[in-house]
């Protein structure tokens, strides 16, 4: 997959996607990454790369033509467009799986108070929130879209990492787990997971990921 990032700060960039999984599927040719600085799509002295909002109101908007010219170079007939901001729709486990099916993404990430609303109608697929929070920059959020997505694309995982049993996959948090000692500072390991009795373990398991889930994430046991 090729995934394009069109940013402010493209050195927010250097690090987290330079270790482990994400860059050895980087350097395996299953992830083509590319971070662009907006700037660069500018022709004023100045790289102005944001206006004040028509009507007043405070803060400033990214300019719709560095974002367009940048945009219309570096998609193509199979990319799809996905601006990053806290007005998405909020990224979850399914929306990665849908990216990873993609030939090609470009993340557009937001600065100052937004986008002109013509980038988001006339170039945008997609627009995501990974979360109900106020970050300074969309880059943390383009950051976290492409970690997710990079670890579904075929060949990227492990036979060991991939088999494992995920939350959210089977709509449960995670059982409770443990390994040695099976007595730490006189913290005991369940009884029945030393039992050797495979049954009674995933019933076990099974009720311990009700209650919890039931404790921490009513939302995930709801009909939508
Ligand atoms: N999930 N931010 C974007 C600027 C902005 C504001 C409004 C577009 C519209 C965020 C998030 C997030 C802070 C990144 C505001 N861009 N992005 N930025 N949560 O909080 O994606």
């Amino acid at each position: 997959m090729k995934i394009d990032v069109l940013t402010l700060f493209p050195a927010m960039f250097a690090g987290p996607l330079d270790e482990s999984i994400i860059m050895r599927a980087r350097k395996a040719g299953l992830l083509d990454l590319k971070i662009h600085q907006l700037r660069d799509w500018t022709h004023d002295r100045h790289k102005t790369v944001d206006d004040r909002p028509f009507g007043g109101g405070p803060g400033m908007l990214m300019k719709p033509e560095p974002l367009f010219e940048a945009v219309e170079s570096l998609r193509r007939e199979t990319t799809r467009v996905v601006l990053l901001s806290p007005s998405g729709r909020k990224f979850n486990q399914a929306i990665a799986r849908e990216l990873a099916e993609q030939k090609d993404l470009l993340l557009v990430t937001g600065h100052y108070e937004g986008f002109d609303e013509r980038v988001r109608e006339t170039l945008a697929h997609d627009e995501l929130s990974i979360g109900d929070y106020v970050l300074t920059n969309g880059a943390l959020p383009a950051m976290v879209v492409i970690d997710a997505v990079t670890r579904l694309l075929p060949g990227v995982l492990g036979d060991d990492d991939s088999s494992r049993d995920e939350s959210f996959s089977h709509g449960l948090l995670e059982y409770p787990q443990y390994t040695r000692p099976a007595e730490f500072r006189g913290l005991k390991v369940p009884e029945v997971l030393m039992s050797g009795n495979h049954a009674e373990i995933e019933k076990w398991r099974r009720e311990q990921a009700r209650q919890r889930t039931q404790k921490q994430r009513p939302d995930l046991l709801k009909p939508d």
